[in-house]
């Protein structure tokens, strides 16, 4: 723990991660007032450790609620995923200051939904699009994938005057290593039984802590937050109840408006332990590695991240059966959300592979409104109940 700070209590750790997001808006204003650039992603392929070389700040701009959605259908269909019509949404409506502040917003070819997005939006912003491979097999692969990960640093250089040496990139990997290290650190403090900390307490680490911009700072509070949780727990501290289900999330990522599917669990006799989806082991499980070429080292970490985009998708199998074994999970849900059909087709692989190893499965289908609760109530009650 730090020296020079004052204590905090847990709720109050718990509150500023909870709060990054709107907090971090103001940090992010005066950020651009010193005059730093801003490149705003969607998804956890994009290597952002390019951004943090060149100096420049990095910002998750998914949306996760429903407030801009009506807006949104306005111009794309409604049948589509509620991530696309919320980011959309908030870039049209001028709502969300990330969106507002990115100088260059980087997507990816990752869903079609997405895509198709990307092009309406480079109306409104500068968008640039990295042409991911949709399977890792192929030797192609990872040649297309250096290249895109070659031209996004090229691209930047010139958008923002910088030069992205060998150097700066190793830092950059380094700095990301330790944040991924922390946060995987905070939610393996869950493999305690029972927790330490809720499933919603957790998310909301792992969502807020993006939100974050300062790296020092980012790595003390995590740093306190994994102590203080230790502490408390040494001490007896229950938070959980020993009873509480032990559930593994997988799925599409969540954070916001989704977080109803977590209360619902918690409020049901269940305690999410782990989340196996980007918010969560998806992308801090692993390392970039520090040594060897560091483009070829971006280039293997990200291209192996185990998305239903891919196809085949073992990566996502890989992961979910280490982690429903560490966790030892007493059931899975996955959380797909509406219109994302290569989670939703994936859904039956999903079931077959955790059939042999007896591990209970209920995948839901939700988007960012409250109007399914109750339906999610029911069979998140029942689902648990038959732990
Ligand atoms: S690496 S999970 S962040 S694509 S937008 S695919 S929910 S239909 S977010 Fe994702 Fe990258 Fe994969 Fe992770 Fe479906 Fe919606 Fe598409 Fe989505």
């Amino acid at each position: 723990m730090t020296s020079d700070r004052a204590v905090r209590e847990l709720p109050e750790i718990f509150e500023s991660f909870t709060d990054a997001r709107r907090q971090g808006f103001i940090t992010m204003k005066s950020l651009k007032e010193q005059g730093y650039g801003v490149a705003g992603t969607f998804c956890s392929y994009v290597p952002v450790e390019l951004f943090i070389a060149a100096g420049i700040i990095p910002v998750g701009l998914c949306s996760t609620s429903e407030e801009t959605i009506t807006e949104a259908e306005k111009t794309l269909p409604r049948n589509l995923c509620p991530l696309i019509k919320a980011s959309y949404g908030f870039a049209v409506t001028d709502k969300c200051p990330y969106m507002y502040f990115s100088d260059l917003v980087v997507g990816e070819t990752t869903c079609d939904g997405k895509i198709k997005m990307y092009e309406l939006l480079g109306k409104i912003k500068d968008v640039y699009v990295m042409e991911l491979p949709r399977t890792q097999r192929k030797d192609s692969s990872k040649a297309l994938w250096l290249g895109e990960i070659r031209a996004l640093q090229k691209k930047v250089e010139e958008k923002f005057q910088a030069v992205i040496t060998e150097e700066k990139l190793r830092a950059a990997i380094r700095e990301r290593n330790r944040e991924r290290a922390l946060l995987k650190a905070v939610y393996e403090l869950s493999l305690a039984a029972p927790p330490p900390v809720t499933g919603l307490q957790q998310l909301q680490i792992l969502y807020g802590a993006q939100f974050k911009f300062n790296h020092g700072e980012k790595v003390r509070e995590l740093e306190e937050t994994i102590c203080r949780v230790k502490e408390e727990y040494a001490e007896g501290k229950r938070p959980v109840s020993e009873k509480a289900k032990r559930i593994m999330i997988t799925g599409c990522p969540m954070g916001g408006a989704t977080e109803k599917v977590v209360r619902i669990i918690e409020e049901s006799g269940g305690v999410v332990v782990v989340y196996e989806n980007c918010t969560g082991a998806k992308q801090y499980d692993r390392q970039v590695s520090e040594s060897g070429d560091p483009w070829e080292a971006l280039c293997d970490y990200y291209l192996a991240i185990g998305c239903s985009v891919m196809s085949p998708n073992p990566n996502r199998f890989e992961l979910l059966g280490r982690l429903c074994t560490r966790f030892a999970a007493d059931g899975v849900i996955e959380m797909v959300l509406q219109s994302c059909h290569t989670y939703a087709v994936e859904t039956q692989a999903v079931r077959e592979f955790l059939k042999p190893r007896n591990l209970p499965f209920l995948s839901l289908e939700t988007d960012y409104s409250p109007g399914d609760t109750a339906q999610l109530k029911t069979r998140i009650a029942a689902f648990i109940e038959m732990l």
